[in-house]
Parts: C-alpha cells; sequence; structure tokens
C-alpha cells in the first residue's frame, strides 16, 4: 500500500537568524528503508540554536530543526524490518547501520551510511519528504524533530520499551546520552579521578552524572552563570566555580593551583575555543562543545608531547540503535536522572519561547509538547 501525505504543523526556519514559523507542512510517505514518525515530544538543544542562528557552516535553509525527539511509528516504508506501526521510537542523529566499515570496526559511533546526505538536508535518496508553501523543506541531522510528522531512515531511530515516558525520554535523543556517554564511553573515567566539566547546561550536567556514576573522586563544574552552581550540585559536581569569580587568575591557573597540578579529565561543554585551549591543562581534554564556522583551537604541541591529550565525541560514542536501550534501563533503574532536566515546558506554537529561555540563561531543557 502507498502511504498518503500527512498535512500538519511544523517550525520551519526559513532564514539565518529569523524566528522560526510554525505553519503547515506536507510529508510525503515513507520511501524504501524509511519511516515516518508522529514526533509527541521534542528537546530543544543548542545545537539547534547554532544552526538557526546562521553560525553553523553546514545549516541550509529553509529547514525543519530538531534533533532531541521522542514519538510513535506511524508508517514504515518497503523493506523496513527494524522497526513496526506504532512503536515507540527516538530518532537517532547518529545512525547505525550496523553494516559500513565504521559500524563495524568497534572504534566509533559515526556511521557512514546516511551522512552525506544527511549534512545536506537530505534524504538517503538526495530528495527531501517536506513541502511548505510549494517548496521543498529540507531535513535536519536526519531527524527534523520539530515536525508533527517526519521522515527518517531506518537506520536512524530506535525502538523502545512503550512504557516509559517520551516526554521526557526524547532528552535521551542528544544532550543527556551526549554527556553521560563522553564520561562513560569514550573517556572511561575512573574510579578516583578528578574531572572537570566546562559549561553546566545540559549536556555538561549529564558529563557529571557520568562522572559520577564511574566513581570519580573530584567533579569541577566550571559556569559563567552562577545560577548553574545549584544544578550541578544536584547532579553530584563536588565544586562549582565561576571564572568571573576567581580574581586575576585564569581559570587553568586557578585550577592548577587549587588540585595539584591539574585534573585528569576536562570536558568541554560550552563550544567556546577559547575555554577548550584553557582546559587542556592536564591529562585528556574532550571536546564536546560545537565552535561557530571558521573558529580554530590552537595549542603548542609541546602540551601533547608531554602527555596531554585532545578527544573528542559525537552523542557520547554512544550506538544509538545498539546502545540507546541500555540507558533508557539505566533511567528506569533510577540511576540515571532524565526528568530533572526539564525546567520549561512549551506548545509546538510556543517553539521560539525555548530559545529565548536558553539565551536568558534559567533554562537546562524545554521540552515541546507537538
Ligand atoms: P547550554 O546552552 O544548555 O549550556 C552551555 C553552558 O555553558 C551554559 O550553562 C553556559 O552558561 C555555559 N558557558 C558558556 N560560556 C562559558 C564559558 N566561557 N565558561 C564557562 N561556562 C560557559 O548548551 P547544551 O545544550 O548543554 O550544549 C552544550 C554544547 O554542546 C553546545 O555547544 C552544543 O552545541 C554542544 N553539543 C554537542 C554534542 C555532541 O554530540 N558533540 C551534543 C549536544 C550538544
Ligand atoms: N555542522 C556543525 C557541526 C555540528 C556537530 O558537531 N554536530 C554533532 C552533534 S551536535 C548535537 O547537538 C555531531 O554529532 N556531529 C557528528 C556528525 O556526524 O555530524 C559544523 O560546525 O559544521
Ligand atoms: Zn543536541
Amino acid at each position: 500500500t502507498i502511504g498518503k501525505t500527512i498535512t500538519c504543523k511544523a517550525a520551519i526556519a526559513w532564514a539565518p537568524s529569523e524566528p522560526l514559523s510554525i505553519e503547515e507542512v506536507e510529508v510525503a510517505p515513507p520511501k524504501a528503508h524509511e519511516v515516518r514518525i508522529k514526533i509527541l515530544y521534542t528537546g530543544c538543544c543548542h545545537t539547534d540554536a547554532y544552526t538557526i542562528s546562521g553560525k553553523d557552516p553546514e545549516g541550509n535553509f529553509p529547514v525543519i530543526c530538531g534533533h532531541e525527539g521522542g514519538g510513535i511509528v506511524e508508517s514504515i516504508g518497503e523493506s523496513v524490518t527494524t522497526v513496526k506501526v506504532g512503536d515507540h521510537v527516538i530518532p537517532l542523529y547518529t545512525a547505525e547501520c550496523q553494516k559500513c566499515k565504521f559500524c563495524i570496526s568497534g572504534r566509533t559511533n559515526l556511521c557512514s551510511s546516511v551522512r552525506t546526505t544527511q549534512g545536506m538536508g537530505l534524504m538517503p535518496d538526495g530528495t527531501t519528504r517536506f513541502r511548505a508553501r510549494g517548496k521543498d523543506i529540507l531535513h535536519y541531522m536526519g531527524t527534523s524533530t520539530f515536525s508533527q510528522y517526519t521522515v527518517v531512515a531506518d537506520v536512524s531511530l530506535v525502538a523502545i520499551d512503550k512504557s516509559v515516558s517520551l516526554d521526557k525520554a526524547c532528552l535521551l535523543g542528544c544532550g543527556i546520552t551526549t554527556g553521560y556517554g563522553a564520561a562513560v564511553k569514550t573517556v572511561k573515567v575512573e574510579n578516583g579521578s578528578v574531572c572537570a566539566i566546562f559549561g553546566a547546561g545540559c549536556v555538561g550536567l549529564s558529563v557529571i552524572q557520568g562522572c559520577v556514576l564511574n566513581g570519580a573522586k573530584t567533579i569541577i563544574a566550571i559556569d559563567t552563570n552562577d545560577t548553574k552552581r545549584s544544578w550541578a550540585d544536584m547532579f553530584g559536581a563536588t565544586h562549582f566555580v565561576n571564572p568571573i569569580d576567581i580574581g586575576n587568575k585564569s581559570i587553568d591557573e586557578y585550577l592548577v593551583d587549587s588540585f595539584d597540578g591539574g585534573v585528569d579529565y576536562a570536558f568541554d561543554c560550552t563550544g567556546n575555543v577559547g575555554v577548550m585551549e584553557q582546559a587542556l591543562i592536564w591529562g585528556k581534554l574532550c571536546v564536546i562543545g560545537v565552535a561557530a564556522a571558521g573558529q580554530k583551537l590552537s595549542f603548542k604541541p609541546f602540551l601533547v608531547v608531554t602527555g596531554r591529550q585532545v578527544v573528542g565525541t559525537a552523542f557520547g560514542g554512544i550506538k544509538g540503535r545498539s546502545e540507546l536501550p541500555d540507558l533508557v534501563q539505566l533511567w528506569q533503574n533510577g540511576q540515571l536522572k532524565v526528568s530533572e532536566y526539564i525546567t520549561h515546558e512549551r506548545k509546538l506554537a510556543q517553539i521560539n519561547e525555548a530559545f529565548e529561555a536558553m539565551e536568558s540563561g534559567n533554562c537546562i531543557r524545554t521540552v515541546i509538547d507537538m
């Protein structure tokens, strides 16, 4: 049976740095190896704001952003075997085909199967499933969760237990998984280690959770916003530093002086390259933050000659289809906080308020009820 086009509401970014426009969009049925999802909830991540702002060199317009969603499979295209209609799913911006060189390498979660077209805002066949005002609208990160219905590749979603609430589980689609995975999977923080987390937003707080679970002894949260202090405490940080409050010292000097020569692991969750450079203190730096177009990291090679290491992580190194259900389980067992991140709830019509809240600094995550 050939599915029908669905007309629904979506938040469209027509041009950089304009408010999102809530309007009708036509969503074509899924083609072979594609799945159409009814999105019920979506979080709003800093990376969405970054692309909407026009600072993302890969950002093309008009586009439907959003990559932290939860929903129900509405229909499937030909040859889809991994999910069925009615499954509760989380779309994955990091696909997992389980066949490509990268998937089978055991070294990375970055699957190559849909990478090229995804980066261009297209489905794997090079076309888009979205139309509005008679124009093609681009996909975003292979997910486009700011639409009531979206179409994704069958390698770009994972079914989760139907008993978990999607209004919270959606957050596992990016921020929480990224931070937790950075600490537990990418860096593999050891028992007793000293960790510094730059930026205590959703991602940074999730790094803190991962550090706590792996038994880190000292967990230092660093944020220029004092309201993040109580958040960092709640998630298990042992120290909080606001770089504005440390007088003439730079934050790296401060950490070296206060923590016996520096830290074992530092995580950048700000996207600020100046912060990343300061965070290369000792031990290993894990870059998570997304820096703006044209920004470059620079450091003296001597720093790595003498043993420092720089690594990075996308989606915390987590393979979405094979490993995300384990995170859902961890949460259900009470070992991973998820609902605690939700500070704001809005309807789709108020989605721009989510980005205003992010800007204002008093928000960890807004969840949009679609
Ligand atoms: P957020 O805006 O909620 O949090 C960022 C935090 O950094 C805020 O608390 C802010 O006050 C703090 N901050 C900003 N400048 C600072 C500075 N100079 N020093 C110290 N703290 C500073 O954002 P988020 O959603 O948690 O995302 C964090 C970063 O991670 C963003 O750059 C985002 O694009 C990126 N990200 C990357 C991945 C990935 O897979 N690599 C996934 C999700 C998000
Ligand atoms: N397009 C940006 C880079 C964006 C980026 O780094 N994206 C991360 C996810 S951020 C989620 O909030 C990522 O996973 N990238 C890996 C991938 O496969 O794209 C730029 O600056 O060009
Ligand atoms: Zn994100």
